[in-house]
């Protein structure tokens, strides 16, 4: 039965190369070099109304850049930085697509663009070593934000380096206009350190394959859109975000704090879906978020697998000026006490209900660890090591042993600025933390009791002094 049907089905594959060739498929006449950006840019919108042939350049380069501050990683880039380079063509374009490899990189490269329609989505076709360059060529037949990356063995090796991008192929009829479009490619690495652990940092492939990552980054760095590097819009701006993940592992939650995407093309397809509040992007693969902003001040992207936000990098910053509109978001309006017992208890003393006062500097001891336990541990830790890059020491800490007064200071005021604390350097904010004087004296003279430290008593008649000459 399948015999007659065998050399039939073998005619029509050899035959639809020839129909290429024959030109049943037109070459575009209209040529263009595509505009490559470097995230969190991105190319402009594509306003003609034909295919054309685009040629798109793209080099491997293996650079050293910095991860977090104090933390290089040699990364492995698609044009210089992680994410690559942005690609933007058009839906029915012919690509001419060449892949370099700088002659100074190690390893071999090549690509796999999920826009591509054909084995490998060019991956063996760019098989490309130090010093070469490849060149094929694909239509784009399907619209849609894609990711690329490379898929040379070890693959997840190669991906877990930074080599990914995103591609969008844009509908024919193009994307509705807005005011900004950007670029936020999400990742997750893996270092010989731990997270935050200066130097130059290695690969680590046994976490990598136990999927148990140091960092999870936007753009390929902590810290790799906030401060002077935030997103930046103005009230009133509609907004486009083309999220991508490269992976290798991580699933994103992605999410921007204190907004809600209008639509979302979820997955990086042509559907939309309005009013998310989270979207998935998985590892290879994208969505498109789209927002309006009604409202100024600063909204935070994070990945909502929420200890990756703010324990190992996934946090970016949208900052948008211009007045905040108070209707859409008031702010706090009052922040008064608040005591559902009813009016016998608001006339008590606010400290009735405190632990009984130390009157030793055993009891002192005791009572500041429970203090300690509870508003010191989760960032200097449980035992007083803190988080490199994050959260100074206590543990033999010759900032916390030079100054009592300070020490007291720091522990009522918060502290924020650059300080340097056994040679290392911290810029980063401890909040206020409102405790009583005892609480104060009990918890500074608990920590200047362990790990090394000078072992002052503080006593709550200090702290009060302290407090009064400010
Ligand atoms: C939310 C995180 C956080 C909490 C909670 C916190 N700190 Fe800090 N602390 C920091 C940061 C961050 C710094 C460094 C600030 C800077 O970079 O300017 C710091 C600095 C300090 C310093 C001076 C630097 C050093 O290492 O000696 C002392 C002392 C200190 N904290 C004590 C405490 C004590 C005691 C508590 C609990 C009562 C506490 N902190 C709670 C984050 C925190
Ligand atoms: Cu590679």
């Amino acid at each position: 039965m399948n015999l007659p049907i065998r050399p039939l089905l073998y005619a029509t594959i050899c035959a639809s190369p020839m129909a290429l060739a024959q030109g049943t498929d037109e070459v575009p006449s209209a040529k263009e070099v595509a505009v490559l950006t470097d995230a969190p840019n991105v190319p402009p919108p594509i306003t003609r109304k034909h295919p054309a042939h685009v040629t798109v350049e793209l080099e491997v380069t293996e650079v050293v850049k910095r991860m977090a501050d104090g933390v290089d990683y040699t990364f492995w880039t698609f044009g210089g930085s992680v994410p690559g380079k942005f690609i933007r063509v058009r839906q029915g374009d012919l690509v001419d697509f060449t892949l370099k490899n700088h002659p100074s990189s190690k390893m071999p490269h090549n690509i796999d663009l999920h826009a591509v329609t054909g084995p490998g989505g060019g991956a063996k076709a760019t098989f490309t070593a130090p010093g070469h360059q490849t060149n094929f060529s694909f239509k784009a037949l399907n619209a849609g934000l894609y990711i690329y990356h490379c898929a040379t063995a070890p693959v997840g090796m190669h991906i877990a380096n930074g080599m990914y991008g995103l591609i969008l192929v844009e509908p024919e009829e193009g994307l509705p206009p807005v005011d900004r479009e950007f670029y936020v490619v999400q990742g997750d690495f893996y270092t010989t350190g731990k997270y935050g652990e200066p130097g130059l940092q290695g690969f680590s492939m046994e976490k990598a394959i136990e999927e148990n990552a140091d960092y999870v980054v936007f753009n390929g760095s902590v810290g790799s859109m906030t401060g002077e590097k935030a997103l930046k819009a103005s009230v009133g701006d509609s907004v486009r975000l083309f999220v991508g993940n490269g992976g290798p592992n991580l699933v994103s939650s992605f999410h921007v704090i204190g907004e809600i995407f209008d639509k979302v093309y979820y997955e990086g397809g042509s559907k939309t879906q309005e009013n998310v509040q989270t979207t998935l992007v998985p590892a290879g693969g994208s969505a498109i978020c789209e927002f309006t902003l009604d409202t100024g001040g600063d909204f935070i992207l994070v990945d909502h697998s929420i200890f990756r936000a703010f324990n190992k990098g996934a946090l970016g910053i949208l900052n948008v000026d211009g007045d905040p509109d108070l209707l859409v978001f008031s702010g706090q309006k009052k922040d008064e006490v608040y005591l559902p017992e009813g009016g016998a208890i608001q006339s008590m003393p606010s400290d009735s209900r405190a632990a009984p006062v130390a009157t030793n500097k055993e009891e002192r001891i005791k009572a500041g660890q429970l203090v300690y336990d509870r508003n010191c541990a989760a960032c200097h830790m449980p035992t007083g090591v803190g988080v490199p890059a994050a959260f100074p020491p206590l543990a033999k800490s010759d900032y916390l042993n030079a100054d009592v007064d300070r020490a007291i200071t720091t522990v009522i005021d918060g502290l924020q600025g650059e300080v340097t604390v056994n040679g290392a350097k911290y810029n980063s904010i401890m909040p206020k933390l409102d405790l009583s004087d005892e609480d104060v004296a009990n918890v500074l003279t608990y920590v200047y009791a362990q790990w090394d430290n000078d072992g002052h008593e503080i006593k709550p008649e200090q702290v009060a002094k302290v407090r009064a000459a400010k």
